[in-house]
């Protein structure tokens, strides 16, 4: 069987540690030295039962229609696709619109994908901010399933639990 997972989201997020951690098992603390990603990049994970597609688009491709044309395609192939979302960011306004357009595309280009939003990197706390996490992810989640909405864009994609909290430094982006 096999399963194909698009990362997408701004740079530095932590789509490459992501992988990198989960599929080919790097420390945590080793996520340091990543390098940025240049260009789309596809790395394949097998086991015995499984293949996993694993294809990360970096954040400087703000728009999938800044895809090349054969990438472009590739969109319509894959069946799982996750948004990383840095919990350290301040202003979430910019990012909740490119993810809308991002959304966009992805509806008109993928009939039956499935979506995840990761909250990532919620490890770490917001000095002076007491539980900013939840709250981050709540207001995001409001802002965007509200401009979704007002826009007229199909939300089949949206279920109930397409938002989850993770970090490397924790079980949390394995668990579930
Ligand atoms: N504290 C913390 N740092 C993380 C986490 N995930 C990634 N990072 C760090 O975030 C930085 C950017 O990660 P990278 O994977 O290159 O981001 P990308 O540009 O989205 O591929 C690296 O220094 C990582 O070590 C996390 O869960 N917690
Ligand atoms: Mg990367």
């Amino acid at each position: 069987m096999e399963v194909k997972i698009c990362y997408f989201g701004a740079k530095r997020s932590g789509k490459s540690s992501i992988i990198s951690h989960v599929f080919q098992g790097m420390k945590p603390e080793d996520t340091l030295k990543i390098e940025p990603t240049p260009d789309p990049r596809i790395t394949v994970y097998d086991s015995r039962l499984l293949r996993i597609v694993n294809w990360e688009i970096p954040g400087k491709i703000e728009s999938f229609e800044k895809l090349s044309p054969k990438d472009f395609e590739l969109l319509k192939t894959f069946d799982i696709f996750i948004y990383i979302y840095d919990l350290r960011t301040n202003d979430s306004d910019p990012h909740i619109k490119t993810l809308k357009n991002y959304f966009k595309i992805l509806t008109i280009q993928n009939p039956n994908f499935h979506f995840y939003c990761f909250f990532h990197q919620s490890d770490l706390d917001f000095p002076h901010m007491w539980n900013q996490i939840e709250e981050r992810i709540t207001v995001f989640r409001t802002k965007f399933e509200n401009m979704i909405q007002q826009e007229g864009i199909n939300s089949r994609a949206l279920d109930q639990k397409y938002t989850k909290r993770t970090n490397i430094y924790d079980l949390s982006i394995k668990a579930g």
